[in-house]
């Protein structure tokens, strides 16, 4: 009987040698030789009381990709592209933020229990850094979520900013920047969390959980992302490539070829079963649609969380979410593409990898050739779909929603208890007149998508800003009279369309909550956009639009839910729980959760224009008393608006 991790023991056995002695985890921030355990001794076979310390040091650079470490990797050199610190991209050479020279960064594996320590050190000139560890909860460690002005003060050049917090939600997860665009230009890296094999659920679906199997997704741009916030009217927003673990290949867009840039491998041996763990750190506008060919993905867990196993052809993910499902590898050998396509506005935009079989024979790895190419843009039959943008959420479709998955434990008093609270959540790109962005002395956010075209991001058409300092980490410095909601606007945002505040929404600690998100988009589109709240994962209680198949608002919405009730669909009693969830197109998701973790958490669309733009809110729970104290030498910030005297001259 084969081992299902053993490669990863493997691993382990290596590190192990020369590491002594047992730590224990400390609440502090007092920890004695940390550099002695170093974060890739966590990569092992995960077994009951074996918890330790990983440390991680993550260096922030403005960097190279295709630079002069790739060689002559661009002149088709394929072994240079392997030199160390060359990040390859898609082949052309541009500008990036890397963590440790690599995109993306460093993978962080570990298991159920252990305390992941990272420091980062910002060594990229003039920025301000805060990463965010998107699926892990914090529960005891609120203030290491990584949001700037909500629960840390940004991170400056020069700067050493330590991360410290349990591994207690296992399954497949990620990091990656919360700060202005930092994350297109390349801050994000897998985080996986593993169990001990007895508590692993679907654990006889598969043969091989390897440690190499997981695939972050990402756009990848030639020029810096902030470029396109607010944009060039001469320039419509999208990427240049998609990217598989940091690898793609750019398609000329007037030839349609391909840059010749090796993509990345993952080895299967024919017979086993393994499984794979897709996480999409994509930034732009844009679901990514994945394939893998003549293979079809047995989907076994979404965002971390498990469910019956439900075979589709093809998985759309969107920003934020995470998809683990099982290959079986029954071909009896050959080489196979992946092929990850774009949706909106990435629709003219492919990436592929490879998944090569091993073969018994000597023939090497570099001695088989990587195929052709498959012809660009061809459309593959989709089957069925998951997560389809255009699905209609009612069933009996090849296009399915995750309402559709089955979860593997059962909530039955989180899935039909009238909740205690009930927060209606309407989100829209506004589009607004110039002579309303462009006042004088005055100089609101917004996006230019293209031409003249100027959009500001809203919810419940409050387009958020955020304070000077973090009302979770310093209560006492922020001024509260920014603080809003749509029943508590400042006044001078009387009459207005919208109006830019610090949009603040606050929760009873304890209470079931259900939010309503809607999406009041005016236009129809193949996206559905995906909102991805802190600090909790929530139950999947509805998705759907319309009833009359009209645009929905949030008066229709909540006129609808008056009366008869919007509906709640989903497929068994145990409705998948997710962290990140894709809004049906013009329609609505309703998500519930137990209010259980106090602090101020950041619920958003998790497109990085969206959000920049205003598209998101702070979510208070619990009150100040009731949150876990961040350290005392927590670093702080604030403005500085001295008041001056007039000197005596
Ligand atoms: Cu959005």
């Amino acid at each position: 009987m084969m081992k299902k991790i053993s490669r990863v023991a493997i691993f382990s056995i290596i590190f192990v040698i020369g590491v002594s002695g047992r730590s224990h985890l400390h609440k502090n921030n007092e920890y004695v030789n940390v550099t002695e355990h170093p974060g890739e001794l966590c990569l092992r076979t995960c077994v009951p009381n074996d918890k330790r310390i990983c440390y991680f040091k993550f260096e922030l650079e403005l960097y190279q990709a295709m630079g002069v470490a790739c060689g002559k990797c661009a002149q088709g050199v394929v072994e240079d592209c392997n030199n160390p610190q060359c990040i390859v991209g898609d082949g052309v050479e541009k500008g990036v933020m890397s963590i440790n020279r690599q995109v993306p960064g460093p993978a962080i594996q570990t298991c159920q229990g252990d305390m992941i320590i990272v420091d980062v050190v910002n060594k990229a000139h003039g920025t301000a850094s805060a990463i965010h560890w998107h699926g892990l909860h914090m529960k005891d460690t609120p203030w290491m979520d990584g949001v700037p002005y909500v629960t840390q003060c940004p991170n400056l050049y020069g700067s050493t900013f330590r991360y410290w917090f349990d591994a207690k939600e296992p399954g497949t997860h990620f990091y990656h920047s919360h700060s202005g665009h930092h994350k297109i230009n390349g801050q994000y890296g897998a985080l996986i969390v593993r169990e001990p094999e007895e508590d692993v659920a679907n654990f006889n679906e598969y043969d091989y959980d390897l440690p190499e199997h997981f695939l972050v997704l990402s756009d990848w741009m030639h020029a810096y992302g902030e470029q396109l916030f607010p944009g060039l009217p001469s320039t419509t927003t999208g990427p240049d490539a998609l990217l598989i673990n940091g690898r793609g290949t750019f398609i000329n867009p007037k030839t349609m070829e391909h840059l010749n840039v090796p993509a990345r491998k993952f080895y299967v041996k024919s017979g086993m079963r393994y499984r794979f763990r897709v996480i999409n750190a994509v930034s732009h506008a844009c679901p990514m649609q994945l394939q893998v060919q003549d293979h079809d993905l047995n989907v076994i867990a979404s965002d971390s969380f498990n469910v019956e196993p439900s075979r589709f052809d093809t998985i759309v993910s969107n920003s934020g979410e995470r998809y683990d499902f099982i290959l079986n590898a029954n071909h009896s050998g050959g080489d196979f593409w992946i092929k990850l396509k774009g949706l909106g506005a990435c629709a003219s935009k492919e990436g592929f990898a490879l998944l090569r079989y091993e073969t018994d024979d000597a023939v090497s790895d570099a001695e088989r050739p990587q195929p052709p190419f498959p012809p660009t843009l061809t459309d593959t039959p989709l089957g069925r779909i998951l997560n389809d943008p255009l699905a209609t959420c009612s069933g009996g479709s090849d296009k399915c929603c995750v309402t559709e998955l089955t979860a593997l434990d059962e909530d039955e008093e989180l899935r039909t208890k009238e909740p205690d609270q009930q927060l209606f959540v309407a989100f829209k790109n506004i589009q607004v007149r110039n002579s309303e962005i462009f006042q004088p002395g005055s100089y609101p956010h917004f996006q230019n998508p293209a031409s003249t075209l100027t959009f500001v991001g809203a919810i419940n058409n409050i387009s958020t800003t955020f304070p000077a300092s973090p009302p979770l980490t310093q209560p006492l410095d922020v001024d509260d009279s920014e603080f809003c909601n749509a029943l508590h606007m400042p006044a001078r945002c009387e009459g207005k369309k919208y109006c830019s505040c610090h949009h603040l929404e606050k929760l009873q600690k304890g209470g079931i909550i259900e939010i309503v998100v809607v999406d009041e988009s005016a236009t129809a589109g193949n996206i559905h956009h995906p909102f991805h709240l802190h600090g909790y994962a929530f139950m999947v209680t509805g998705l759907g639009q319309h009833p009359s198949g009209l645009p929905m608002t949030l008066k229709e919405a909540k006129k609808i839910e008056k009366s008869k009730g919007l509906v709640r669909y989903y497929k068994s009693n145990r409705p998948p729980i997710k962290d990140t969830v894709s809004i049906p197109n013009r329609g609505y998701a309703i998500i519930r959760f137990r209010a259980d973790n106090p602090g101020f958490w950041v619920m958003h669309c998790h497109y990085e224009w969206h959000f920049a733009s205003g598209m998101g809110l702070i979510i208070q729970v619990g009150s100040s008393d009731e949150m876990v104290k961040p350290p005392a030498d927590f670093p702080k910030c604030n403005n500085y608006e001295p008041k001056l005297k007039m000197p005596n001259y």
